[in-house]
């Protein structure tokens, strides 16, 4: 195995602190019981810092000064609100390479896709966000839209910032104060935006973040004063929110797994369809909801889409996070590690065929190589399953229908891809597919003014765009 050597020179970009706090009512504190966590680096396994874990008390503060928060943000002028989303942005921009570092550092991404994908997205959702908050007016008569209250706000740990944008740079531009809870193994980056909050001169309350696991997760979404309920995560973990919520006034939106169909015809641009299936499915360790982990192939191009296919993965350079030429990075934690194995050697059980390019995997941290399955049918777990890791199922058909009844044989609908030179091909298949999102000879494409989200087991709402602004309004109510 690899010995593995860290960045030096980016890991002191961080400056980190060996304990955090929670981020309540404009301050850090330390939590009523004194519990803690820890959260790793998952390319090492050394400890980064002791994490305040959140009890049901500590909930019920955050959720107290978001609701004393409200009543002033709420009715502030949204040209004064949009300052403050504009300074945000501004800042993130300023303090990017830091927020690249330390979410490649808690997460295991590569720095490449830290620094030029998620940072620069997170900073444009504050632009996108911050440019419709002067738009919505909710002073006068009644009929305009209003804001819900306080939004509970729990996201996973694939792309924290990312992940946090998008909860709340579309709350607080309405006018809702919010409670975000990280994941309990990323919860850096959000504490890092605390303080980035405090640097805008946010006022205190508007945005509290609670860390800890599921328990603390619970609390905050059945919190009694809690308005308006957001959640990205696993399906399961949806469901029993969506339970929990039913029955009271709270509002919810729910973003879950997926099990994307990336589809080539025989007459795709081969090189950009290769480069898409890698990116769907190896951007981020495949930790993406909507990761193109199901490959649909015309079947008279197998041959040659595979063969490129390989020799493409050959190229990809698994390693440091901190490392710019680093293709993959680390699995980001020990469970999600062996939740990717079991489901892939369930694979290999229920007879697909494993190939991995030759790889030599670093001695410590959660890595997994680059994996292909072919020889899959559509009752294999492994073409059923979210893995949500660097493992591809590659499948088969004939014909444009063929793709399209395998495509929507899922309990997913998030998101799905389509290769073809032909325009008319491109316009049937998105009308038939039975996704939220699906792209056309391109993949993983992300932008603050395209709302996203799923059908059917992915969850409903939209986040990005108007629809995104629409999940935290209600019509024509005063306040
Ligand atoms: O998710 P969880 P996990 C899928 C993916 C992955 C699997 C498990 O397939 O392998 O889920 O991942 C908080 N009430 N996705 O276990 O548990 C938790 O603390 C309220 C897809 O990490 O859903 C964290 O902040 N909150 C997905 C967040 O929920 C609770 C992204 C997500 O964790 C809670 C992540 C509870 N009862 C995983 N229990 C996607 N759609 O992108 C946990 N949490």
């Amino acid at each position: 195995p690899l010995e593995y050597a860290p960045a030096p020179e980016s890991r002191s970009i961080v400056d980190l602190e060996p304990s955090y706090g929670l981020f309540i009512d404009g301050a850090f504190t330390e939590g009523t019981d004194g519990g803690t966590f820890k959260t790793v680096n998952p390319a090492t396994e050394e400890v980064l810092a002791e994490v305040t874990e959140a009890t049901p008390a500590d909930v019920d503060l955050a959720v107290a000064a978001a609701r004393r928060a409200f009543r002033g943000w709420s009715r502030m002028p949204g040209r004064e609100r949009a300052k403050y989303l504009y300074r945000i942005a501004r800042i993130i921009a300023e303090r990017s390479r830091e927020l690249a570092v330390l979410e490649s550092l808690d997460n295991g991404k590569p720095i490449k896709e830290s620094r030029d994908v998620d940072v620069p997205l997170v900073s444009q959702w504050f632009f996108y966000y911050a440019g419709w908050a002067d738009k919505l007016s909710y002073a006068g008569a009644g009929s305009n839209p209003r804001p819900l209250g306080v939004a509970a706000q729990v996201i996973p740990w694939n792309f924290p910032l990312l992940m946090l944008s998008w909860k709340i740079a579309p709350a607080l531009a309405a006018g809702n104060t919010v409670v975000l809870k990280p994941a309990e193994t990323t919860p850096l980056t959000a504490l890092l935006f605390a303080e980035i909050c405090q640097q805008a001169d946010l006022p205190p309350g508007v945005v509290n973040i609670v860390t800890g696991a599921g328990d603390t997760g619970q609390a905050l979404v059945s919190h009694p004063d809690v308005d308006k309920v957001a959640f990205t995560g696993s399906t399961d973990v949806g469901r029993s929110i969506a339970r929990a919520v039913a029955g009271t006034e709270k509002r919810l939106t729910l973003e879950l797994g997926g099990k994307a169909a990336n589809i080539v015809f025989d007459d795709a641009p081969m090189d950009q369809a290769i480069e898409g299936i890698v990116s769907g499915i190896f951007f981020n360790q495949g930790h993406v909801c909507c990761a193109g982990s199901r490959l649909l192939v015309q079947e008279n191009v197998f041959d040659e889409v595979m063969e490129r296919l390989k020799r493409r993965m050959a190229t990809l350079r698994v390693g440091d996070p901190l490392d710019k030429n680093t293709d993959i990075g680390a699995i980001n934690s020990r469970e999600q590690l062996q939740r990717i194995t079991e489901l892939a050697e369930v694979g290999d059980a229920e007879g697909a065929e494993r190939w991995s390019p030759p790889c030599e995997l670093p001695s410590s941290g959660f890595w997994y190589a680059p994996t292909v399955f072919t020889g899959v049918t559509q009752a294999h777990r492994i073409a059923r399953e979210e893995i949500f890791g660097p493992v591809l199922s590659v499948l088969t058909f004939r014909t444009p229908d063929e793709a399209v009844a395998k495509a929507n044989n899922t309990p997913y609908g998030l998101s799905a891809g389509v290769w073809t030179e032909k325009g008319s091909r491109i316009l049937a298949m998105a009308d038939r597919l039975r996704a939220g999102v699906v792209w056309a000879n391109t993949f993983n494409k992300f932008d603050p003014a395209s709302p996203f989200g799923g059908y059917k087991e992915s969850g409903y709402g939209r986040e990005g765009g108007k629809q995104g602004l629409a999940a935290y309004l209600q019509e024509g109510e005063t306040t």
